[in-house]
């Protein structure tokens, strides 16, 4: 009997855990997206004045859950020096959210070649990426086509893994609840996957 509800209540309330991490230059809306997605999908977060966030010097923590899934973010603080520390939570995660500023076209080039060079890592073969253009709600800021053709060059190192290329605005909230729904559904449908050619040889 014991057993019996035991794994009942498991059933109902355990949750698949999920790491994921949301990376991007300085500045791109990374704290303001992780803020945002803890307000519109946690029940009793009382969220903080968005206006009052300042740059990550190391990581933010948040954690969500959305149906039988648990989202664990890691939100790194995007500075030059410290990408260099972006690798060392690669082996960890599930999945990837790479914010860029569409109101920053000079930084533009600058955002293109830190998401390479985190592409390009073996440890993040297969894992989904949700890039999301923010600023949205900024007049006159690039396009999704604008910025999918300043980053067309990378597609060869995306290959097959599930790529979104997601309109948002971090500071109103369009766009996160597609963004961190289409996220759940590529990680939950990830885990499930056979493992890689690589891994089995
Ligand atoms: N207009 C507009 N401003 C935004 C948006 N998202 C973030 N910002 C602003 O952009 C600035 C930087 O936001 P953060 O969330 O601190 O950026 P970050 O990527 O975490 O930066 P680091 O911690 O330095 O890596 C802040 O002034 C935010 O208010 C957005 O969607 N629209
Ligand atoms: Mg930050």
């Amino acid at each position: 009997m014991y057993t019996l509800l035991s794994g009942l209540y498991k059933y109902v309330f355990q949750k698949d855990e999920y790491c994921v991490l949301i990376l991007g230059l300085d500045n791109a809306g990374k704290t303001t997206f992780l803020e945002q997605t803890k307000t519109k999908f946690s029940r009793n977060y009382k969220g903080m004045n968005l206006s009052k966030i300042t740059t990550t010097v190391g990581l933010n923590i948040g954690t969500i859950d959305v149906g039988k899934a648990r989202l664990m973010f890691w939100d790194l603080g995007g500075q030059e020096e410290l990408q260099s520390l972006w690798d060392k939570y690669y082996a960890e995660s599930h999945g990837v959210i790479y914010v860029i500023d569409s109101t920053d076209e000079e930084r533009l080039s600058e955002s293109k070649n830190a998401f390479e060079k985190m592409i390009s890592s073996e440890v993040l073969e297969g894992v989904p990426l949700l890039v999301l253009a923010n600023k949205q709600d900024v007049e006159n800021c690039l396009s999704v086509p604008d910025i999918k053709t300043a980053f067309s060059d990378c597609a060869p190192k995306i290959g097959k893994r599930d790529c979104l290329v997601q309109p948002c605005s971090a500071l109103s909230g369009q766009g996160v609840n597609d963004g961190i729904e289409w996220m759940v559904k590529c990680v939950i449908r990830n885990i499930h996957r056979p493992p890689r050619q690589k891994d089995i040889t």
